[in-house]
């Protein structure tokens, strides 16, 4: 079997294109990916999510170790059969989850114990059991058991939890082993401190991954931060290999971390906020809810060719909403990946072309006029 491997492209000043080989698909970089945490794309079926242009999906071994179970799931032949997902699935290492979703957590050097936020029942993680789960569910590209501080948090605390985390990603490492065909990323943590970042690049360099994500980002810390951080942490991760930003983010947040080096992202939000009657648009948010699309017969916004915006006026996504009908998640999630992609698509595009600079000023022109 084939290794996955990663093509660069062409850059614009950091910003790079590319395309990431696996054995189940390509994925072009700067990719999306969308959430799909409990083996499904909240709302979406399989071929909707690859019709908005993602090439791969997240998935977590946090829930699916607490229902279905690992075990089930490979009994059933994996989770691409499983969720009628063929392409590339990247999945989470379980314990960013753990410290923000378990009750009764205890943190130790051999891995975490917690309570189960669904039943209360117990379970612990550590490196091993979360490369033996994410082996379980056949994942493609498998994340290090790490350990992420909610920020802001004392250089003590950050340098001692990085520490841990680049001690767990040797221990995922030796049990991952060698798996033609799967990826293994090491993740840089170390918070906002220029240093730790440095020495958690060199670690992971050391030990040696198929690709590196920045985690211990988007924890509170605020856009501007984030991009003070993201000004340098690429630069510390090898230009030859992937750079995935965990957890982000809004559509500038993405423009933004593009812009600074980083390849692939993954986030609830645009998932989430379609199933709270909040639309991402070329202008901005919509807040479909609100009593000024009651009668509007317009689509969310003409330019776009997702479902609904070609088939349905604002007054009808808003009447679909208030009546908690369950087109309107499946609409208005639709629209958001659907425009989440189109950024991606974009962006990848400027970036061949050389015209990064050109496409995020209208990308920001564009947003600066607000909604219709
Ligand atoms: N580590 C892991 N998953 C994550 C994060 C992390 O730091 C984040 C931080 N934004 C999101 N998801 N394993
Ligand atoms: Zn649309």
């Amino acid at each position: 079997m084939t290794r996955v491997t990663y093509e660069l492209q062409a850059t614009d000043g950091r910003a790079r294109t590319g395309v990431i080989r696996t054995t189940r698909g390509d994925i072009r970089t700067p990719a999306f990916m969308p959430v799909g945490t409990a083996a499904t794309v909240k709302a979406m079926m399989p071929e909707s999510v690859a019709a908005t242009g993602a090439d791969i999906l997240l998935g977590n071994t946090y829930h699916l170790m607490l229902r279905p179970t690992a075990e089930r799931i490979a009994r059933l032949g994996g989770l691409h059969s499983f969720m009628n997902w063929q392409g590339p699935i990247l999945t989470d290492s379980g314990g960013f989850q753990v410290m923000s979703l378990a009750e009764l957590r205890k943190l130790t050097e051999e891995g975490v114990t917690f309570r189960s936020h669904i039943d209360g029942s117990k379970h612990a993680l550590t490196p091993e059991r979360s490369m033996e789960i994410q082996r379980l569910l056949g994942s493609d590209i498998v994340m290090c058991f790490d350990e992420c501080p909610a920020l802001p948090a004392d250089r003590k605390r950050i340098e001692a939890s990085m520490q841990l985390s680049m001690r767990w990603a040797a221990r995922s490492r030796d049990a991952f082993g060698d798996r033609p065909g799967h990826a293994l990323f090491g993740i840089q943590q170390g918070g906002l401190e220029q240093d730790f970042r440095e020495q958690s690049a060199q670690a992971l360099q050391e030990i040696g991954f198929d690709g590196y994500a920045i985690g211990g980002l988007a924890v509170g810390e605020g856009q501007e931060a984030m991009f003070a951080c993201l000004d340098y942490a690429p630069g510390q991760l090898p230009a030859d290999k992937p750079r995935y930003l965990m957890g982000v983010g809004k559509p500038d947040d993405i423009v933004g971390a593009v812009k600074r080096g980083v390849d692939m992202m993954d986030c609830v939000l645009p998932s989430r906020s379609g199933r709270t009657g909040q639309a991402w648009t070329r202008r901005g948010q919509v807040n479909i809810k609100n009593a000024r699309h009651a009668d509007d017969p317009r689509p969310l916004d003409a330019e776009c060719t997702c479902p609904a915006c070609r088939n349905y006026s604002r007054a009808y996504l808003h009447h679909v909403f208030r009546a908690q009908e369950m087109i309107s998640g499946m609409l208005l999630t639709w629209h958001n990946l659907h425009y989440y992609q189109q950024i991606m698509a974009g962006m990848r595009a400027a970036i061949a072309a050389g015209t990064f600079a050109t496409w995020e000023a209208e990308f920001h022109a564009t947003r600066a006029q607000g909604d219709i």
